[in-house]
């Protein structure tokens, strides 16, 4: 069935675009997005700790003040997120009503990320938008309590949701060198989803030479309440197409892969300069056809940037039906590489180890921690994650 698209400014072009940041983790990936905040696309940060929203940013801070939590955190109490929120409904409503689509950022496993994002998703549904979810799961040293948590809020998140892009946590472990901070770990998060989210902006606010519009992305993922995968990659130079695409197939956060395998409609954006060529195109989508399932409807969109020098860049937007089954990407999830964890699966096979491209995870970090005092106790700094004061040794 064809689904008619209005934008609810008449223009493809201008569409409105708002990116909410729920609780600790999602108000760190919203605040990474400094500056391009424009009067259609803009960025709000929402917590119950008020500590998350002081500083200095470009994102409306809107304080979830609730009687339920007397202006503090939700210490991870998830229904208490979930009225925190919904105390604001009002003020979202309103907010999501102007928008066609909207992005929200969490980490579940918490009170206000877990209860709040799955109370404003609903909302923002309601409203009509498109809605696209990117959601940060905890890290198994987190424990498990708090990773059921997690997987009870994904399954509702998903329900509402038009499609939800998957961050484990766990996967910045096999690529942490034994100086990567937890704090310069989770800003490489914050900036490659900042980076996809401005990426699909750029991509439907520029006219292409073969467009991708707002109907596109709208059927690639509507309804699907699936897992997507909404991820980049640029390269410039020799064998530049081949860099790109294989940075999206092969994309450490992101499990591209299995979710492009079971995806039936994929949208694809290709930019470059003027020295753009048809090859680079050609090498680009026949190594994204060769990972899609056969019967995955693809929507290629290509624009050309004077301004771009010797850079190819590409942006793929694809969801999994859940209907297909279970989700491929968490499916793939369970085999990840964990410390500790034995060579072998359960099968008696040995244990894959992902090929990846490794993360620059050493870069200096500033973030939220920086003028807190750190938790001393016999000497040792407790902020800093077991692993790295254990000296445990990660996977390359
Ligand atoms: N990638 C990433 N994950 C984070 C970050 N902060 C927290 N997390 C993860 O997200 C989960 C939820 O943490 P928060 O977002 O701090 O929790 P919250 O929603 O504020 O919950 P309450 O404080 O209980 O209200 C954690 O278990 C972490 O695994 C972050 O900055 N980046
Ligand atoms: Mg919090």
């Amino acid at each position: 069935m064809e689904v008619q698209i209005k934008s609810r400014v008449g223009n493809l072009h201008e569409l409105t675009m708002l990116v909410f940041g729920v609780g600790g983790c999602g108000v760190q990936v919203v605040k990474s997005m400094t500056g391009g905040w424009t009067e259609r696309f803009k960025g709000y940060l929402l917590d119950t700790d008020p500590q998350m929203l002081g500083g200095d940013f470009d994102a409306e801070p809107i304080h979830l003040n609730s009687r339920a939590t007397q202006g503090m955190s939700c210490a991870g109490d998830v229904a208490a997120g979930r009225r925190a929120l919904n105390e604001n409904r009002e003020q979202l409503s309103e907010l999501c009503s102007m928008a066609d689509i909207i992005f929200v950022a969490a980490g579940f496993g918490g009170g206000t990320g877990t209860g709040g994002a799955n109370a404003l998703v609903e909302i923002a549904s309601d409203a009509g938008a498109l809605v696209i979810g990117f959601v940060a799961m905890p890290f198994d040293f987190e424990g498990a309590e708090r990773r059921a948590i997690a997987k009870d809020g994904l399954l509702q998140f998903q329900d509402a949701a038009d499609g939800v892009v998957l961050v484990e946590n766990q996967r910045l472990l096999p690529w942490a060198s034994d100086k990567t901070s937890i704090e310069s770990a989770f800003e490489v998060v914050a900036e490659t989803v900042s980076k996809d989210i401005r990426a699909m902006q750029r991509l439907l606010a520029s006219p292409g030479v073969v467009n991708i519009d707002f109907a596109d992305v709208r059927r690639a993922v509507m309804n699907s309440h699936g897992l997507c995968t909404m991820v980049c990659g640029q390269a410039s130079g020799k064998g530049r197409a081949e860099q790109a695409v294989k940075g999206v197939l092969d994309h450490p956060l992101f499990c591209s892969r299995a979710v492009l395998a079971k995806a039936s409609s994929v949208i694809v954006g290709i930019c470059g300069g003027r020295d753009l060529t048809l090859r680079e195109i050609d090498i680009i989508m026949t190594s994204l056809g060769e990972v899609l399932g056969e019967h995955a409807r693809i929507k290629m969109g290509t624009s050309v940037d004077s301004t771009i020098k010797d850079e190819v860049s590409l942006i793929v937007l694809a969801s999994e039906s859940r209907e297909a089954g279970a989700d491929a990407c968490m499916e793939q999830r369970e085999s990840l590489v964990v410390p500790g964890a034995g060579e072998k699966m359960s099968g008696g096979k040995k244990k894959v180890r992902p090929v990846q491209s490794s993360l620059n995870l050493d870069a200096p970090g500033k973030g939220r921690f920086k003028d807190v005092e750190p938790t001393l106790r016999n000497g040792e700094d407790l902020d800093t994650p077991t692993f790295m004061r254990r000296g445990i040794k990660l996977r390359s």
